[in-house]
């Protein structure tokens, strides 16, 4: 079994040797001679001779963590939005100029072969993209980490517009074979479910066994998390559901072939499709199943597999620390107490002492309605030895908070992990609470809110375990492969250490003064812009000019983020040409480009995707805004889009209601290629403008105790309708049917959710808005102090690299050291 790293064959590095793999791959892996050889073919032959680069690194990794036995970083989360692999493989490898020439030596162009891949689109949105970033750096630090989520079968669902409404497809990644996914279902782990509890007395102990009435095999799908230049590739573990064969075998022999076949068809539903709700829990069964699937198969995958044979359990904490991305993974925390109390047989105290050290959390929402619960009658029927487990935890804490506050018992109330009502149910974030080593947020006005608002009985009870994290993202894919053109103009003029060292940004600052060099980096985003432009007429047959402002808001449609602030404007500029107000030869000449999926089930937000397509159709048409104004609105935003979109934007729109983004993390991806945000104080956007400084960043907007005051006193969004005659047209614009061919009704809920609610204080920020694009346009008409500001936004915004992310949750939360691989 014990193989040595001298064993292991490492690939040739060279364009002849690359050529000969490459055919080999094509021939033997593929079986297909190049003349027989479709496109499609050819890139599964390519990704497999790229990953045997990364299989060898692989294998040594693996090697020297059974060596070493180094403190490890189990990311667990129930999305990893990873965007396309075969760029990521060659990048990390240094193999880019080798395969591209090899190829072109076969007459293979291979820009083709990688636009044939599909992404793995297995997460809606931020929280999965941010999985991705960090298991990236922690790769390329050279930070033991493992990975843990669940293999869907769909991804995020493909999004297509059908006269102009959102109209979801499944989106069937594997279709085509998937090269970068390793399949071993001899190491299956088994799942229970549903059931009853049993207590017995065992030499005088009480001990309690949990017995299943049906079970789930959990096939481990393994991907390579290649670290950037360093020797090391990290595990990824993806789970896929099937059924166990006992299960099926029984009823078989009981003679019902058909119930057979169904129950393997529940059993694989459990990783059929990722939810594609973002930020809004959705309470389906299906979803609890799908949460304790992944976070027991980790669990035990851990403990049996991934640990060495006999290793002291009561010592776990010094190799394992299990970070827990959001709620979804949270009930890894009674499984774990489970295993303690009724498999290993320990008592209460010692596997509650262990538990509480080996967990942390963090949490990426401040929507209330966003934090995740789940119903007693629900968990008790799918995890009754769960329930039992929470209830005790819930027990002992309440006891101690009573201790604490022996005169509150509201305050003992409010912190019970069981709500009462409107249900009775599990509050997941505060059992993550309860049990984590600690609590993060990610952003600095995120965690504060935290402390201060959401969870603020617990900060008080237990500041020391509430802490700030902000986000990041890898420079490696946002900057250095989506962005090549900026990267080689970066490197050479400060070499290339910025790749992992994003700080070093920081030594472009006096090039933002430098002539010469703002008209390069000029030419750089015109380059971008141009590409972007032949990309979305290919991809989306939609026409774009390169001269006009690119005008950028792409994340989830969500109304806290408050895409319709950004369509008013749209409006209110059309309006006033069509008025007389404004001449059009006076607006600066945009592109407003959206990207967003909405959520199947939410209807406001498919509802404003009508609209900005409606009002894209009008605006397109009129030959009045001809050169000055356009909406662009590319189906189906995705990473792979991203990475085209972001680096030939100018303008960057983080627009949320202050209080509500946690932090974003798209704003820190623009600010890194070189565009200028319009923004709001919220989420990461604060850091974002301290860090440029103001001159370089357009601020506007309520700032968050603002909100909170007005929302208090009693927030009337008619006193702005009435008072504002340019929102009033605006607004009486939409109802009036001039987007939906005279109709009035197809935009009515947008509208009277504006006139009556506005939860998001859209019209309390529309002057503000349209003020600040003013200044927006002002900056905008002197290219070169664009450009100078611009620069400084690269050269300031080195903090948001996700490796910065890593070394704060290392040094405050995990304390994990690097273990450099050796190479061969
Ligand atoms: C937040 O909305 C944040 C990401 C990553 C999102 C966004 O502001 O940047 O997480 N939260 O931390 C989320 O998707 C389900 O919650």
């Amino acid at each position: 079994m014990t193989q040595t790293a001298d064993q292991i064959t490492t690939p040739q590095h060279s364009v002849e040797g690359f050529v000969q793999d490459f055919l080999r791959e094509l021939q033997f892996g593929q079986g297909m001679s190049m003349s027989r050889a479709s496109t499609n073919d050819q890139y599964l032959a390519l990704a497999r001779t790229v990953r045997t680069h990364l299989m060898s690194r692989w294998l040594r990794t693996l090697d020297h963590q059974r060596d070493v036995q180094a403190k490890s970083v189990a990311y667990l989360s129930a999305e990893f939005l990873l965007g396309r692999q075969l760029g990521n493989a060659l990048l990390a490898t240094d193999l880019e100029e080798i395969v591209e020439e090899g190829l072109a030596s076969l007459g293979i162009d291979l820009q083709r072969l990688r636009s044939m891949e599909k992404e793995p689109g297995l997460g809606n949105g931020g929280l999965g993209r941010l999985a991705a970033c960090f298991i990236d750096s922690l790769a390329t630090m050279n930070i033991p980490c493992i990975g843990y989520g669940i293999r869907y079968e769909y991804g995020i669902f493909r999004q297509t517009f059908v006269d102009g409404w959102q109209v979801e497809k499944p989106d069937a990644w594997l279709a085509q074979g998937s090269p970068w996914e390793f399949p071993h279902p001899e190491a299956a782990v088994t799942i229970g479910f549903g059931g009853r509890t049993e207590a017995s007395t065992v030499d005088g102990r009480l001990v309690t066994r949990w017995i299943p009435d049906w079970q789930v095999q959990a096939v481990p799908y393994n991907y390579m998390v290649p670290g950037y230049h360093n020797g090391r590739v990290n595990t990824l573990r993806l789970w896929s559901a099937a059924a166990t064969e006992s299960f099926d075998l029984s009823i078989f022999n009981a003679g019902d072939y058909s119930a057979a076949v169904r129950a393997q068809t529940a059993a694989e539903n459990i990783s059929k499709v990722l939810y594609p709700e973002d930020s809004t829990p959705q309470g389906k069964e299906l979803r609890l199943q799908q949460q304790y699937f992944f976070a027991a198969a980790s669990l035990k995958d851990f403990l049996d597999n991934v640990l060495p044979e006999g290793f002291d359990l009561h010592r776990l904490d010094e190799r394992i620390v299990f970070q827990l991305n959001d709620t979804h993974p949270v009930i890894a925390i009674p499984e774990l107490m489970r295993i303690l109390l009724d498999e290993k047989g320990w008592d209460w105290d010692e596997a509650w002492a262990l538990t509480q050290r080996c967990f942390a959390y963090t949490c990426h929402t401040l929507l209330p309605e966003a934090l995740e619960v789940w119903s007693v009658e629900l968990l008790g029927r799918l995890l009754p030895r769960h329930l039992e487990i929470i209830y005790r935890i819930n027990e002992d804490f309440l006891a101690e908070v009573h201790t604490a506050y022996p005169d509150d018992e509201l305050r003992v109330r409010r912190m019970s992990i069981i709500a009462e009502h409107p249900e009775r149910a599990v509050r997941m974030a505060y059992l993550a609470t309860v049990a984590g080593t600690k609590v993060n947020g990610v952003a600095e006005l995120h965690s504060q809110l935290l402390r201060d608002k959401v969870l603020q009985d617990f900060s008080e009870y237990m500041p020391e375990k509430f802490t700030n994290v902000t986000n990041g993202v890898t420079p490696r894919r946002f900057v250095r492969l989506a962005n090549p053109r900026l990267s080689s103009l970066i490197t050479e003029a400060i070499g290339d250490g910025w790749v992992t060292d994003l700080d070093r940004l920081r030594e472009l600052e006096p090039l933002a003064e430098d002539a010469e060099f703002r008209r390069r980096f000029r030419e750089v985003k015109a380059a971008n812009k141009t590409r972007l432009v032949d990309l979305l007429k290919v991809r989306d047959g939609i026409e774009v000019s390169p001269d006009s402002m690119l005008d950028v808001m792409v994340k989830r449609l969500h109304e806290y983020k408050r895409q319709t602030l950004k369509l008013l404007h749209v409006v209110s500029l059309y309006d006033q040409v069509r008025r007389g107000d404004l001449a059009a030869s006076d607006i600066t000449p945009r592109t407003v480009t959206f990207g967003a999926k909405a959520a199947p089930g939410y209807k406001m937000a498919k509802q404003t995707i009508g609209l900005i397509n409606a009002v894209g159709r009008t605006i397109n048409a009129d030959p009045v805004l001809e050169g000055r104004l356009r909406i662009a609105f590319p189906a189906n935003y995705n990473v792979t889009l991203a990475e085209r979109l972001i680096p030939a934007a100018d303008l960057s729109e983080q627009i949320s209601l202050a209080g509500k983004e946690a932090s974003g993390t798209g704003n820190m991806k623009f600010a890194l290629n070189g565009a200028l945000t319009i923004g709001t104080d919220d989420g990461a956007n604060v850091e974002l403008r301290q860090l440029v400084g103001d001159e370089n960043f357009f601020l506007f907007g309520l700032t968050e105790p603002e909100v909170a005051e007005i929302v208090e006193k009693g927030y009337r969004p008619t006193s702005f309708y009435e008072s504002n005659a340019t929102l009033r047209h605006a607004l009486d614009l939409i109802a009036s049917g001039a987007f939906s061919d005279g109709d009035r009704r197809t935009f009515e809920p947008i509208v009277s959710n504006l006139l009556y609610e506005d939860r998001f204080l859209v019209l309390a920020d529309f002057q503000a808005y349209l003020d600040a694009q003013l200044v927006v346009e002002r900056a905008y008409a002197d290219p070169d102090a664009w450009a100078r500001s611009a620069v400084l936004n690269v050269a300031r915004s080195g903090f948001f690299s996700s490796d910065r992310s890593m070394r704060d949750y290392l040094d405050r939360i995990w304390h994990a050291e690097a273990a450099p691989v050796p190479t061969a």
